[in-house]
């Protein structure tokens, strides 16, 4: 039926990783007829964020920013890790009540609320007193959603294999077959790691959500998509909803890189460890002699510190200049942000070596770019499976996670050479971005759910 546009209310948790899917879900809700409130939180953590929030709210003027202020910052009782990130999702989660009177008062009332994954307990309750419905949106990959879903019974069964292996066993997901024990993130295992406290928090939310939307599509990950819709990984989960590849929320904008205009097509690897990863000062030095070494073209986005405020030498300053002027000619190194959509997208670009974060997989994905998978922490080695089961993608196990051993310049040269010279990995790539479009179509998987979905709010 026709009634009144629906009013969603979005709700992202801390870190570009988490804020990007959530102002790309905003912008498609509201191009197919939405209204929406996006919730964001005063402080954040990085300047990323804030700088983000301030121009999306001012190129999408329709979509109304609720703004609210964090409940002054107690001591974590996890007091030992601090990593400002996870930090600010246990701050993000003990501030939900504070929005009840802002979300009462909204008019058209809401219908739904979206939250991320890590706030998504308080949310669901804060939810059912104001009597709307609540959805999660996944910003991680289906596999590794399985894996979270499937971790109270990990935990339980004290004789898995994973304790049998010693940290070299696998275990076995329902549906999902073996996955190495070696590609869960240690933290996650960890009850005393403030990451595995937020997520367990959270987990028992799934059953009682309207929704879980997810941003993959169903040819990407149809295995761990029917291992959660068959009830395999957890019985009684809400609906899945995958709905990805999120699209871009940027009008399609130039790279503004002259020197990338002036490359050959296909001819430039792009390297980005993601918004919140920091390699060692000698993991920087061997990356970029791998890089001389490979030959290749190279667009390369630094970072020096996990947060960016933090994040002030220059570019000279941490790979010398010595390398910036033998390689002047071959690439480029830039620190600070960058669009990265915009680079992906270039003719120009034919490789990304990547932490393999969502996004960066799934921006891959869509425009059809073959990825160097160099996972560091966090869910990146279980999405770097997704990448290579998917087969547009290389990952060399062995370089380990982050600080684990120094990765040397000749394998890293070895291993771009590898990826920018891989016809396969070209093809393949070119096929998934098929895929992606097609999921993207008026009748495809994933704008089919979408659809459905907005149309649910309106009857
Ligand atoms: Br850095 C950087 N420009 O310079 P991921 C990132 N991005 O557009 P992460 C830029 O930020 P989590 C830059 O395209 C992606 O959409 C990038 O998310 C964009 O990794 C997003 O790839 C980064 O998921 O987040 O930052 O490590 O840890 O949450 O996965």
């Amino acid at each position: 039926s026709e009634g009144a546009p629906p009013h969603l209310a979005l709700f992202p948790t801390a870190g570009m990783g988490h804020l990007m899917p959530f102002l790309r879900l905003a912008t498609m809700l509201a191009s197919r007829g939405c209204n929406i409130t996006f919730i964001t939180v005063q402080p954040t953590v990085s300047a990323a964020e804030s700088d983000h929030l301030s121009s999306f709210f001012s190129t999408h003027p329709h979509i109304k920013r609720l703004e609210f202020q964090l409940l002054p910052y107690k001591k974590s009782e996890f007091g030992s890790d601090h990593d400002p990130f996870f930090i600010q999702f246990e701050a993000i989660g003990n501030s939900v009540h504070l929005l009840h009177p802002l979300l009462s008062c909204l008019s058209p009332s809401l219908s739904a609320i979206v939250a991320d994954l890590l706030v998504a307990s308080s949310v669901s309750r804060l939810a059912s007193d104001l009597s709307i419905s609540t959805y999660t949106l996944i910003t991680s990959s289906a596999r590794f959603f399985s894996l979270m879903v499937y971790l109270p019974q990990l935990a339980q069964d004290k004789n898995t294999k994973y304790n049998a292996g010693g940290g070299n066993g696998y275990i076995e997901l329902p549906g999902l077959g073996p996955m190495s024990v070696s590609s869960i993130p240690p933290a996650m295992l960890d009850d005393n790691h403030i990451l595995a406290a937020v997520i367990s928090k959270n987990l028992p939310s799934l059953f009682k959500l309207n929704g879980i939307l997810i941003n993959t599509f169903n040819w990407f990950e149809s295995e761990a998509i029917e291992a959660l819709n068959s009830s395999g990984v957890a019985p009684h989960l809400a609906p899945i909803l995958p709905v990805g590849p999120l699209e871009s929320f940027e009008v399609e904008q130039a790279s503004d890189l002259p020197w990338l205009d002036e490359q050959a097509p296909e001819s430039v690897v792009f390297i980005s460890f993601g918004s919140r990863t920091a390699l060692s000062k000698d993991q920087i030095r061997e990356l970029s002699t791998g890089l001389e070494k490979s030959g290749c073209r190279f667009l390369w986005v630094l970072k020096a510190r996990k947060v960016d405020k933090d994040d002030k030498e220059g570019v000279e300053d941490i790979v010398g200049e010595s390398f910036l002027g033998r390689t002047k000619k071959m690439g480029m190194v830039i620190k600070g942000w960058v669009n990265q959509e915009a680079i992906l997208a270039h003719p120009a670009i034919g490789g990304f070596v990547s932490h393999c974060g969502w996004n960066s997989v799934t921006e891959a994905a869509r425009l059809g770019v073959p990825i160097l998978a160099w996972p560091q922490h966090g869910d990146q080695r279980i999405n770097a499976e997704v990448v290579e089961k998917v087969g547009f993608g290389l990952w060399i196990r062995d370089w380990g996670w982050m600080g684990e051993k120094l990765v040397h310049g000749n394998d890293i040269a070895d291993g771009i050479t590898e990826l920018m010279l891989s016809e396969n990995l070209r093809a393949r790539a070119k096929e998934v971005e098929e895929k992606a479009r097609q999921a993207r179509e008026i009748n495809g998987s994933s704008e089919r759910l979408l659809q459905g979905l907005i149309n649910s709010f309106k009857s």
